[in-house]
C-alpha cells in the first residue's frame, strides 16, 4: 500500500521541478516548450494556434495536479461529510481561462504567449472548444456549484455523463436552424484524466429470481442479461485563490468485453460485436430536449449508467477505508440535480440489501438520510414519467423496489388520510392513468430527506401546486434555494474592464464577497465614476458588434440600446412576444412616429430541440423579421434585428457584459428560477421582466425603480386560466397588436409567403397556452418606459449601477453556503499545501 511508500506528494512547495510547478512567466514558458515537444510531438517554430492552446493548457493542468491530489488526499485522510452531485448535466464552458484566473497566473501566462510571438490571450482562448455537456440552466448550474463548492473549500464530487456529442452546434441556413453534431473530443480535450482502473460494472434487462440465503431468509436476486463498464474521467475543479481543487467525475461507457467470444465460436460475427457496440452508445450523445421528457429507452439507460457507477464508487471508497456500510450518511450526501438521477433512490436500496446484506429499514434509513432532491420544473411535459413495461424490462430489480417503497409508503397515507383513495392515486409513485407509468419525481420526494425548488417563487409553487399532498405530509422536507451564478466567470473572466474598475473603487475582495458590491451605491452620483461605469459597459458592445458583424453580416452601432434574450427556445420563455414588439416598434417607425424610440439592437441567441417545431419556427420567425428590418433604410440607426448562432457559454461571456437590457419575459409561474437574468444583472444590465422565477427576487433586492416590471402575476394568470381565457378579447382592444398580427399574416416577413408564419398566429389567436396576448399592451408600454429611461443616459447609468451594486445575493457561494447548512450539513475543510506529511 501507498502507505508503507515514502512517497512525497509532488507540491509546490517541494516538488523542485519548476517546470511543472513554477507559477511564474519563465516556469509558464519553460513548460510550454516541454510539451510541445514531449507531449505534442512539435518544435516551437511550427507550432500552430491550436499547439500552443494544448502546451499552454498541459502547463496549465500540471500547475492543478499538487492541489488536485492534495485535496483529494485530504478528504480521504480526514473523513468528513463530501457533497456528491448527481447531474445528467455539467455545462462547464472553456477551462483555460477559468483555470488560469483562479490559479491567479493570467498575467504570467499573457507574459510566456508573448515570447511565442502571441500579442494576446484571446487568440490561444478563442481556439478552445467548449464540451457541451448540458442542454441550458439546469447544466450550467451544476457548473456554476462545482465551482462555488470548491472555492468554498468544500470536500464535493460532481457525477455525471462523459457524453461523445454534447449539445449540436447550431447553424442558421435561409432562417432555419440547422443542427450539426458537436465533436468537442476531436483535437483531444486536455483537462480530463481518464482512471480506467475504478471503472464501475453495471447491469441492465435480465430477471430477477428469489432464494434462500445461508440463514435461511428469502431473498431476491437480479441477474442482468447486459452489462456495460464505466469508466471514470476525472476533471479538476479549481477554486479561486485556494488549494482546494474538487473533482468532476464522468462516465464513460465500455464494452464489457470488445467480443463475446462464444456468439464468435458459433460463427455470429455480428452478433459478437453487437453487446460492445450496444454498450457503446451509452455515453454517445446527450438528450437535446431541454424540459420534454422523451421517454426513450436509451435515456433511462443513460440515468441509470451514471447513477449506478457513482453509488458504487461513493460505497467503494468507504471500503477502501474499512468503513462500515452503515456510516454511508456521515460520509456522503447525495444531491439529485432534478430527477434525471433519481433511480438512486432504488439503487442505493438495491447496492445495501442485495451486495451489502442490509435490511429493509436500515437500508430505507441510510438512503433517505443521504440523499436530497432539486427540483427545477413545474412544466407537466418535462416532469420524468417512465412507461412501466419498459422501466420492468430495463431494471426488473429496481421495479420491485420501487413496489415495496411505493407500498410501505401508501400505508403511512393510509394512516394519515383513512379511506381517501384519491389521495392515494395521487401520491403514488405509479401512475394508474392511461398506461402506467413511473413518477420520478414522487420516487425522489419520497426518498429524499429534503427537497428544494430553486427560487423562492418556485419552491411556494411546489408546496401549493406540483406536489401540496407531499407537503402537507412532510412540510419540514420542503425548502427553497435561490439559484446563484459563479462571479468568477460571470464577472471577473468574462468582464474584464468592469472588473478592473471594481478592483480599482472597492479592492479585489468582491470576488469572494459580492455583498462588497454595495459599497458602490455610494458612487450613485458620481458623475465620474458612472462614466467609467458606461465605458466599461461600452468597450464590452464594441467586441460583441465586431463578433456581430463577422458572424452575421449586421452592422450594429455599439452607442444604440443593446436589448438582449439569450436563453433556450421555448414557448413559455416567449421570445415570440419580444419579437412581436419588435415589430411594433417597426410600424411606429414607418409610420413616422419615432418621437419616443430609442436606438436599438435588439439581440436573441439560443437553440430549440431538434424536435420542437414551434420552437424552431420561432427562429425563422426572428430572422425573417431581421430580414426585413435590417434591409430598410428607415430603420437606419433606429432599429436593428439579429440573431446570434450557437448560443453557448462561450457567447454567452461575450453577451452578458454587452447587455444594456435583460428580456426574462416568461409567463409567470413558468421559469423555475432563470440564472441568465442574474449574469446580466451583475454586469449592470437592467431587467424587463415578469414577476416570474428569481425576477422576483432581483427586482426585490436592486429596487422596483431599477426594473422594468410588466404582465399578469402568477395568480392573474390562473384566475385568466380559469375564467376562460380567450386571446382575441385582448387583441380586440389593441390597435397596435392587430396591426402587428396582420402585417405578419400578409406575409410581409415571409416575402409575401402568407402561409409560413400561420402556426405563430394560429396557437395565439387560438388557445394562447403562455397568455402571449393577455401580456401583449403592458409589454409595450414596459418598453416605452425603457426607451424614455435610455434618453436620459446619467439615470439609465445610475440604475445599471445599482443593478450591479445589489446583486451579490446571486452568487451561487451564496447558494452553496445554504445548501450546506440547510440541506448538506457539511462544512469547509481547507487544504494545506506543505513538504511535511
Ligand atoms: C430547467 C430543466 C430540464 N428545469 C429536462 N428543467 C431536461 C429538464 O433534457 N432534459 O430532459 C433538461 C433540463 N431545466 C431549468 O433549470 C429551469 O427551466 C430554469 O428556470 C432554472 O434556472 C434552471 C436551473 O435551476
Amino acid at each position: 500500500s501507498s502507505q508503507s511508500l515514502d512517497l512525497r506528494l509532488p507540491t509546490p512547495g517541494c516538488y523542485a521541478d519548476p517546470v511543472r510547478a513554477g507559477m511564474d512567466a519563465d516556469a509558464v514558458f519553460d513548460g510550454m516548450t516541454e510539451h510541445l515537444f514531449f507531449t505534442l510531438g512539435k518544435l516551437a517554430t511550427s507550432a500552430s494556434l491550436r499547439d500552443l492552446y494544448m502546451a499552454l493548457s498541459f502547463a496549465v493542468r500540471d500547475r492543478l495536479m499538487s492541489r488536485y491530489l492534495t485535496s483529494q488526499e485530504t478528504i480521504r485522510a480526514r473523513p468528513q461529510k463530501t457533497v456528491a452531485y448527481l447531474s445528467a448535466e455539467f455545462l462547464i464552458g472553456p477551462q483555460l481561462n477559468n483555470n488560469l484566473l483562479n490559479l491567479g497566473i493570467k498575467k504570467e501566462a499573457e507574459e510566456a504567449l508573448k515570447r511565442f510571438g502571441i500579442e494576446s490571450l484571446n487568440e490561444i482562448l478563442e481556439v478552445e472548444e467548449e464540451p457541451g455537456l448540458g442542454n441550458g440552466g439546469l447544466g450550467r448550474l451544476a457548473a456554476c456549484y462545482m465551482e462555488s463548492l470548491a472555492s468554498l473549500q468544500v470536500p464535493a464530487v460532481g457525477y455525471g455523463i462523459r457524453y461523445e456529442f454534447g449539445i449540436f452546434n447550431q447553424l442558421i441556413r435561409d432562417g432555419w436552424q440547422v443542427e450539426v453534431t458537436d465533436k468537442w473530443l476531436k483535437g483531444g480535450w486536455p483537462w480530463e484524466l481518464p482512471q480506467p482502473d475504478e471503472a464501475c460494472l453495471v447491469g441492465f434487462g435480465g430477471q430477477t429470481e428469489s432464494y434462500t440465503d445461508d440463514n435461511g431468509n428469502y431473498r431476491s436476486r437480479w441477474i442482468p442479461s447486459e452489462h456495460a463498464i464505466g469508466v471514470p474521467h476525472d476533471v479538476p475543479v479549481l477554486g479561486y485563490r485556494v488549494n482546494s481543487c474538487d473533482r468532476l467525475r464522468l462516465w464513460r461507457a465500455d464494452a464489457t468485453e470488445s467480443f463475446d467470444f462464444y456468439a464468435f465460436n458459433i460463427g455470429d460475427y455480428y452478433g459478437a460485436v453487437e453487446e460492445k457496440v450496444a454498450s457503446e452508445t451509452l455515453s454517445k450523445v446527450l438528450y437535446p430536449n431541454d424540459g420534454t421528457d422523451e421517454g426513450r429507452r436509451l435515456r433511462l439507460k443513460q440515468q441509470h449508467f451514471f447513477v449506478s457507477c457513482s453509488l458504487q464508487d461513493m460505497l467503494r471508497s468507504l471500503e477502501k477505508r474499512s468503513i462500515a456500510v452503515e456510516e454511508f450518511p456521515n460520509h456522503w450526501t447525495v444531491q439529485l440535480n432534478d430527477t434525471h438521477p433519481a433511480i438512486a433512490v432504488a439503487e442505493l436500496m438495491r447496492l445495501l440489501i442485495d451486495q451489502h446484506r442490509l435490511d429493509w429499514d436500515k437500508a430505507w434509513e441510510i438512503t433517505n438520510r443521504s440523499v436530497a432532491y432539486t427540483n427545477h420544473t413545474l412544466l407537466p411535459e418535462a416532469l420524468e414519467k417512465w412507461d412501466l413495461s419498459l422501466f420492468k424490462n430495463l431494471l426488473p430489480r429496481h421495479l420491485e423496489l420501487i413496489y415495496e417503497i411505493n407500498r410501505r409508503f401508501l400505508q403511512q397515507v393510509r394512516l394519515k388520510y383513512p379511506g381517501n383513495d384519491l389521495i392515494l392515486r395521487k401520491l403514488s409513485i405509479i401512475d394508474e392513468e392511461g398506461g402506467k407509468a413511473i413518477r420520478m419525481a414522487h420516487l425522489a420526494t419520497i426518498g429524499a430527506h429534503h427537497v428544494n425548488g430553486v427560487a423562492a417563487l418556485h419552491s411556494d409553487l411546489i408546496k401549493r401546486q406540483l406536489l401540496p399532498e407531499f407537503a402537507q405530509l412532510w412540510p419540514e422536507k420542503f425548502t427553497n434555494v435561490t439559484n446563484g451564478v459563479t462571479p468568477r466567470r460571470w464577472v471577473a473572466l468574462a468582464n474584464p474592464e468592469l472588473s478592473k474598475l471594481l478592483d480599482k473603487e472597492i479592492g479585489p475582495n468582491w470576488i469572494t464577497n459580492m455583498d462588497l458590491l454595495l459599497e458602490l451605491e455610494k458612487k450613485e452620483n458620481d458623475s465620474n465614476f458612472l462614466d467609467l461605469f458606461a465605458s466599461a459597459k461600452l468597450s464590452g458592445k464594441r467586441k460583441l458588434a465586431g463578433y456581430i458583424h463577422r458572424q452575421t453580416g449586421v452592422l450594429v452601432d455599439p452607442s444604440s440600446l443593446f436589448d438582449v434574450q439569450v436563453k433556450r427556445i421555448h414557448q413559455y420563455k416567449r421570445q415570440h412576444l419580444n419579437a412581436l414588439q419588435v415589430i411594433a416598434q417597426y410600424l411606429r417607425i414607418k409610420n413616422g412616429i419615432t418621437k419616443n424610440i430609442a436606438p436599438r439592437t435588439v439581440i436573441f441567441g439560443g437553440k430549440a430541440a431538434p424536435g420542437y417545431f414551434m420552437a424552431k419556427l420561432m427562429i425563422r420567425f426572428i430572422n425573417g423579421i431581421a430580414d426585413v428590418v435590417n434591409a430598410d433604410p428607415d430603420m437606419d440607426g433606429l432599429l436593428r434585428v439579429v440573431f446570434l448562432p450557437d448560443y453557448n457559454v462561450k457567447l454567452g461571456e461575450q453577451v452578458y457584459p454587452a447587455t444594456d437590457l435583460s428580456e426574462q419575459i416568461s409567463t409567470a409561474g413558468k421559469e423555475a428560477s432563470g440564472t441568465g437574468n442574474m449574469k446580466f444583472a451583475m454586469n449592470g444590465a437592467l431587467t424587463i421582466g415578469t414577476l416570474d422565477g428569481a425576477n422576483v427576487e432581483i427586482r426585490d433586492r436592486v429596487g422596483a425603480e431599477n426594473f422594468f416590471l410588466f404582465g399578469k402575476t402568477e395568480s392573474e394568470i390562473m384566475e385568466l386560466r380559469d375564467q376562460g381565457y380567450s386571446p382575441n378579447s385582448f387583441i380586440a382592444e389593441s390597435n397596435e397588436l392587430q396591426e402587428t398580427l396582420k402585417l405578419i399574416e400578409v406575409g410581409h416577413f415571409s416575402n409575401g409567403d402568407s402561409e409560413l408564419f400561420r402556426p405563430i398566429i394560429n396557437i395565439l389567436t387560438g388557445n394562447d397556452p403562455f397568455f402571449v396576448m393577455a401580456d401583449f399592451d403592458d409589454y409595450l408600454r414596459a418598453q416605452d418606459e425603457v426607451s424614455k429611461a435610455w434618453k436620459k443616459s446619467k439615470k439609465w447609468n445610475r440604475m445599471a449601477l445599482l443593478n450591479t451594486a445589489r446583486s451579490g445575493f446571486f452568487s451561487s457561494d451564496r447558494s452553496i453556503r445554504e445548501y450546506c447548512q440547510s440541506i448538506w450539513k457539511v462544512k469547509p475543510l481547507p487544504v494545506e499545501i506543505s513538504c511535511e506529511k
